[in-house]
């Protein structure tokens, strides 16, 4: 992608409504655009990175046995009449009625509607287990709606849902789901920490958060230092396998948020607790037959009866990560994506647009990039290098190629890694071979 091409409003002045560092480079790098309060477009570099999460959670999902699904956004009251949550639910679900003056709302979540086509279709307990999901945008009338994307009104979420026929089968789907969610935070180069965690609204008795830590996050959370060590292994996960004993293992290491902490219970000596706050990315829930008795989504179980089925939810916070990444990653200079979410992998940057060989070097490469499918942005601009460097700086991506009038001349560029700050000057063909490996 050449820069003059392509649409990414960089700002430079620092925002003032943005009270947190991911908010301030998310509006910096031109990432979004606030439409109103907690309601935000997405702008070209901030989709292609919501994009990249998306197919992120949607690859682990699948592994993990689920199915994609996609429900509406606008939903029908009466479901949530029958479920008992309508007149609970509060000021937090948008309410309207449509043109014949039925009651509809925006969706905050989705077990009744997809308990409704659970139930209409599955009847017996040979079809279990099931595990359906779907990414798809949520409004919550938030009271404070802050932190840019990090507590929206409007947001994209992904949730998953599981049936199954008892208790038992049911906490392996659960089990199931809380791999899944390691593994896929993992890929995208974030320790979740799961905890313990209050059921709220969505009821139950099992649930957990997972949690990245960040000292803007909204959560205060409480855990073992050695879980900052704890390596998850979570490539290699063998979904057919019961996967409890392994979780077992790995929530041996006490972690809790706020809510569940109780520093006279607490079994960690005060030396090695560590005190923190974080961004809740991820909330899993265990909730029994709490949806599927009031909306009668039963089966007919080995034995010839019928039993309401076990059920569980499971949601992650996609247009969430994207400011919790960032919180997680960033320095004065500003974002440094991870390699796996990152909306461009390498940065090329043409100190002398206009001079001949320079431009002859940087196309050239530009080129060899493109063919080879490397991601690339072209800053093609004729501007000072300083403000590309700020630029490209801001807006993070892993790798910097730049090419000057010298190196051009000397038949090199200068590799830069992101991350770490190493350069290194190298030719043209062993940089491209190093950002392609
Ligand atoms: N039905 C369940 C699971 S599917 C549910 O709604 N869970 S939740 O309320 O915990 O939301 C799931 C995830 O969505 C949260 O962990 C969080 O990452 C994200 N989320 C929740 N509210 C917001 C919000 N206002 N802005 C951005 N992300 C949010």
């Amino acid at each position: 992608m050449r820069l003059t091409r392509y649409f990414m409003p960089t700002l430079k002045e620092t925002p003032t409504e943005a009270q947190i560092v991911s908010h301030r480079l998310m509006l910096r790098a031109g990432m979004v655009r606030q439409a109103s309060a907690g309601i935000y477009s997405w702008l070209p570099l901030g989709f292609r990175v919501l994009k990249k999460i998306e197919q992120i959670v949607r690859e682990e999902q699948d592994r993990a046995g689920a199915h994609e699904v996609l429900m509406p956004t606008v939903q029908s009251a009466d479901l949530w009449r029958e479920s008992g949550r309508y007149d609970h639910y509060g000021k937090e679900m948008l309410r309207f009625t449509d043109r014949h003056g039925r009651d509809m709302l925006y969706g905050p979540t989705n077990e009744e509607v997809i308990t409704d086509i659970f139930r209409f279709y599955v009847k017996s307990y040979r079809d279990l287990p099931k595990m359906l999901y779907h990414i798809q945008w949520k409004f919550r009338d938030e009271v404070r709606p802050r932190f840019g994307v990090m507590r929206g009104r409007e947001f994209l979420m992904k949730d998953a849902y599981s049936f199954d026929l008892d208790a038992e089968a049911a906490r392996l789907s659960y089990a199931k789901m809380f791999m899944a969610y390691l593994a896929t935070f993992d890929r995208m180069g974030l320790k979740a920490i799961p905890m313990r965690a209050d059921t709220g609204p969505i009821g139950g008795d099992l649930s957990h958060e997972f949690i990245i830590l960040a000292e803007t996050g909204e959560s205060e959370v409480y855990c073992h230092k050695d879980w900052l060590n704890q390596d998850v292994d979570a490539a290699n996960i063998d979904y057919e396998s019961d996967l409890r004993p392994r979780i077992d293992a790995l929530t041996q290491l006490y972690a809790a948020t706020d809510e569940m902490h109780d520093a006279a219970t607490c079994p960690v000596p005060a030396e090695d607790l560590l005190m923190a706050r974080g961004v809740e990315v991820g909330h899993i829930f265990y909730f029994g037959t709490n949806y599927s008795a009031p909306l009668n989504a039963a089966v007919q179980t080995p034995d010839g009866g019928q039993a309401h089925v076990h059920m569980g939810s499971y949601g992650i916070g996609v247009s969430r990560l994207v400011g919790g990444i960032i919180e997680a990653s960033h320095d004065e200079a500003g974002i440094i994506w991870p390699d796996a979410v990152a909306p461009f992998k390498v940065a090329l940057i043409n100190l002398r647009q206009g001079d001949a060989a320079t431009d002859a070097a940087a196309e050239s490469l530009y080129g060899k990039l493109s063919q080879a499918g490397v991601e690339v942005l072209y800053d093609d601009r004729e501007e000072r290098a300083g403000a590309k460097f700020a630029d490209m700086d801001l807006i993070g991506l892993p790798w910097q190629i730049i090419i000057g009038p010298r190196g051009a001349k000397a038949g090199v560029v200068e590799l830069k890694r992101r991350a770490t700050g190493d350069r290194e000057e190298i030719a043209p063909e062993a940089a491209l071979q190093r950002v392609i490996g």
